[in-house]
């Protein structure tokens, strides 16, 4: 019995970083994406990371989102839509960061992006380093023997929640090095908290 409490606490701890790793970054938080706006500031607060997927919010109609390039945006020139790169209208268009570096996006209703302002600038980092951080919640787990109904509620739980569990992206596994971890401290506070609350409920 205390094995499989290890072995699920372990595999609590695997999972953690996974379900973490991609997040869901709504643009403009509560405002969404509208005029005059300070999208620069916004940016600067957040952490684009690879695996993560951005949500252009608004009333359908009001606004929509053209992916541009650098000088596209500096210019809030419009580029002609295409199938190649269409004009999101949904009125919540999620676009998933599938690359690093920086990615640029406006509103290309006229007189959006230049009166308005209504331009987004984000730079995606490689998010690989990010699995790396192992949760410290589970060296003493082994020795008490007790059964945890609980266990497997709180296993399965967890593994519903985690959005994309079978793509890790890559190398991004358990690589030995967690140098990064200071990077992802906000990312695993809460997490660690959880690992750290079943730990001890499977433990007592
Ligand atoms: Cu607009």
């Amino acid at each position: 019995m205390a094995r499989l409490n290890v072995l699920a606490i372990a595999l609590l701890a695997a999972l953690i970083p996974i379900a973490t790793l991609a997040k869901e970054i709504v643009v403009g938080d509560d405002a969404g994406w509208i005029t005059k706006f300070d999208y620069v500031s916004w940016a600067k607060k957040q952490d684009f990371q690879v695996g993560d997927t951005l949500v252009f919010k608004y009333p359908q109609g009001a606004h929509n989102v053209i992916k541009v390039d650098e000088n596209a945006y500096k210019n809030c020139a419009i580029p002609p839509a295409g199938p190649a790169n269409p004009v999101l209208a949904s009125g919540k268009d999620v676009i998933s960061l599938d690359a690093p570096g920086k990615k640029w996006f406006l509103c290309a209703i006229p007189g959006h992006c230049e009166k308005g302002g209504q331009k987004l600038e984000i730079e995606v980092k490689a998010g690989g380093g990010k699995t790396a951080a192992a949760p410290t919640a589970t060296p003493t787990a082994a020795p008490k023997l007790a059964p945890a109904p609980t266990d497997a509620k709180s296993d399965n739980k967890t593994a519903a929640t985690s959005p994309a569990a079978a793509t890790p992206s890559g190398d991004g596994a358990p690589a030995p090095a967690p140098a990064s971890s200071a990077n992802g401290l906000n990312g695993y506070q809460l997490p660690l908290a959880i690992v750290g609350a079943i730990a001890a409920l499977a433990i007592f």
